[in-house]
């Protein structure tokens, strides 16, 4: 179903997408204790069967969280005027409700940044210049710290595959040519909701990441659904805390399928306004996204055509966000 706005807040929304209310929050997402010796497992585990898990125990400061939070807040609630400043992102900058350039559109606005100090944007910059000095060290001291944390995580998925080297994967997120990003999704109250007679508003609508891994923290607000092995959807209880992996489409490849990238979405709240901040780990553009040579059992062959990770996001970047964007590249 599609909402066609009249009134209100949902005037500057020509489109956007609503689905059935899913009633219950699902207690079966795995958690996995980053100090646990066992953790290396329970991560390939989780990977396998969900592509997705909550990470507790991972040693980065809650006040990193706190500061980017309140200067992501002190962004979001600035005039749209100053805020369109940053925009429309090129992909890098401001964006509202607008998703891509390929039409799709949710309840949201956000800042897409660039990780990498050896790549600039101007629009990156621009939201820097509007801001505080603060907005930038907020930013910078909570991407290190998920960034350490994500090349563990990593490297405890290639020692629980039994992949080598165990760098095999945390060095394509080491490299200063890493195309990772980081991004700040708002997505605002809805009070228009209830009219919209028990359904949901999408804020951002189904997709898999197609990088290699992905790292959410979000404020108390729920909203995060992901899609189970059988196709269903389910709530994901929010945890400002704790850290939610996402298995992104490349680490799919990479492993030959063995772990799966995560189908999810969020829904819009009428009540409260949900605040995530994700880091997107990618490999260098050129690199090539194959299975890892250590993991193949003798004769298997790849699932999958061999492509370069700048191929993909060529790709990625020309389909809708809910495309099987995997299903170009694999072997019929
Ligand atoms: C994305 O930005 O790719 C997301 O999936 C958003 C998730 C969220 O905002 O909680």
């Amino acid at each position: 179903m599609v909402v066609h706005s009249q009134s209100g807040a949902l005037d500057h929304c020509s489109l956007i997408k609503t689905c059935r209310p899913t009633p219950v929050a699902f207690s079966g997402i795995p958690v996995v204790n980053l100090r646990d010796p066992e953790a290396k497992s329970l991560i390939v585990k989780a990977c396998e069967e969900y592509g997705f898990f909550k990470l507790v125990n991972h040693g980065v400061p809650m006040e990193f969280f706190a500061n980017l939070e309140t200067e992501a807040l002190r962004f979001f609630n600035l005039p749209q005027s100053d805020k369109d400043k940053a925009g429309p992102p090129d992909p890098f900058g401001y964006g509202c409700k607008m998703i891509g350039s390929n039409g799709d559109v949710g309840w949201v606005e956000y800042l897409l940044l660039n990780t990498n100090p050896q790549i600039t944007s101007h629009k990156t910059n621009s939201v820097f210049r509007e801001n505080p000095e603060i907005f930038r060290s907020a930013v910078n001291e909570y991407v290190q710290a998920v960034k350490r944390m994500a090349f563990e995580v990593v490297e405890l998925v290639a020692d629980g595959l039994e992949i080598e080297p165990r760098d095999a994967l945390s060095r394509l997120l080491r490299d200063d040519k890493s195309d990772s990003c980081f991004r700040l999704n708002h997505y605002p109250p809805c009070p228009e909701l209830q009219a919209l007679s028990g359904r949901n508003l999408i804020g951002f609508g189904e997709h898999t990441d197609p990088q290699i891994i992905s790292v959410l923290r979000s404020n108390n607000t729920s909203g995060l659904q992901i899609c189970l092995k059988d196709k269903t959807w389910v709530s994901v209880p929010p945890d400002q805390t704790s850290f939610f992996i996402n298995v992104g489409d490349a680490l799919q490849v990479m492993t030959n399928g063995r772990l799966r990238s995560v189908r999810h979405r969020v829904l819009a709240d009428s009540v409260s306004s949900r605040l995530s901040m994700i880091y997107f780990g990618g490999p260098p553009l050129g690199e090539k996204i194959v299975p890892l040579p250590s993991l193949m059992a003798k004769g298997e062959e790849s699932l999958y055509k061999e492509f370069t990770w700048s191929e993909y996001k060529t790709s990625a970047y020309k389909s809708r966000l809910s495309d099987y964007r995997l299903g170009l590249f694999e072997k019929k």
